[in-house]
């Protein structure tokens, strides 16, 4: 399997709010590196640089004016002389309005953002570009013919919407991909997500369609971030009636819950017969992470490549989170040698 990855992820290392302090994030560049270093110990396969796409391509998913956003905030936010990260503190919720786009930089890191654990930085736009042309390029090479490739992307994106950013994540790769997909002449798309928080940016983008079907399993938003969207009765809207599909899991939950659920959602995703598979493969369902719930064990990662394997379709897998760095590199890299019958 063909990994595409970028050291530009190196030019995004921010600070979050969390438990009530600034701190620098859990989301941090040795992640990706560490997983990059496992590619390459078990020999995955050739690792390759991503190309370089215009950014209308991620505005087939995201709303321009929010794609521009993100190009100038730190130019913005550094022409009132701060240096330090920038960090939205006030949110339209309910009754305020979300009409119109303020023009002041404290009203706009807002508007567009659900979280304060999105912090932009001198280098987050590089970042957060490449990591989207990391997923584009995957996508490319399943066009190209391959069965299955790996984007490690890093800033991960499936909390990010239309026109908003939240939860480390500014471009939604795994969406932006599964249109670039479509584009590319695919009639149907699944998205799989299985990071331990649901992907409420990817569900958010695709709710009101039927050519990509959204399946997610993720820790009970009752008990998890993002709190505001993952429930079970969320099926889709309009068109997309049927196409949503979440799987929210107790904590605590191990290989005897999460096996099963897995083996439900991946009958949906074959059921919808898709001609490409997007999996947001998260690998903070370990039972070390230090920010989620569930208990799987490094063999368990090899189970669920294996599992995603037998809904039989062209499959891209693009990274998203997973913070216990120590044995990130083996649990990720783990889905997908199972994916590949390796053990
Ligand atoms: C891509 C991804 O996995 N994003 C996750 C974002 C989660 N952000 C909020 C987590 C808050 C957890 N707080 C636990 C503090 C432990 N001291
Ligand atoms: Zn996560």
């Amino acid at each position: 399997m063909l990994t595409v990855y970028s050291t530009a992820h190196r030019l995004h290392h921010a600070t979050e709010l969390k438990d009530g302090v600034l701190k620098p994030c859990f989301e941090m560049p040795s992640r990706a590196d560490t997983i990059r270093a496992r590619v390459q110990a078990v020999g995955l396969g050739d690792v390759i640089a991503p190309r370089a796409f215009d950014p209308s391509r991620y505005a087939r998913v995201h709303s321009e004016r929010y794609v521009r956003f993100l190009e100038q905030a730190w130019g913005e936010w550094r022409e009132l002389g701060r240096e330090h990260d920038a960090l939205p503190l006030i949110w339209p919720v309910r009754d305020l309005r979300s009409d119109i786009e303020p023009e002041h930089i404290d009203g706009k890191l807002g508007f567009y953002a659900m979280d304060a654990g999105v912090a932009i930085t001198a280098g987050t736009w590089e970042a957060v570009r490449t990591s989207a042309d990391l997923a584009l390029t995957g996508m490319a090479v399943l066009e190209a013919g391959e069965r299955s490739a790996f984007a490690l992307c890093r800033p991960p994106g499936h909390h990010a919407a239309a026109e908003y950013m939240g939860g480390y994540c500014y471009l939604n790769n795994a969406a932006i991909a599964a249109q670039a997909g479509l584009d590319g002449g695919a009639r149907r798309v699944a998205v799989l997500d299985i990071d331990f928080h649901h992907g409420n940016g990817t569900q958010s983008i695709f709710y009101a369609r039927d050519d990509v079907l959204f399946v997610s399993l993720h820790g009970d938003p009752k008990q998890s971030y993002p709190y505001f969207l993952g429930h079970r009765d969320e099926t889709g809207a309009g068109a997309g009636l049927g196409f949503n599909h979440n799987y929210p899991l107790a904590h605590g939950t191990d290989w005897n819950g999460y096996g099963a659920a897995l083996a439900d959602a991946c009958r949906r995703v074959a059921a919808h017969a898709p001609d490409v598979l997007v999996v947001s493969l998260g690998v903070d369902t370990f039972k070390g992470d230090p920010i989620s719930h569930f208990r799987l064990e490094s063999e368990d990662f090899l189970r669920i490549g294996a599992t995603i394997a037998g809904i039989g379709c062209p499959t891209l897998f693009v990274m998203e989170g997973g913070y216990m760095v120590d044995d990130i590199g083996v649990n990720a890299v783990n889905v997908l040698c199972g994916f590949e019958g390796r053990s």
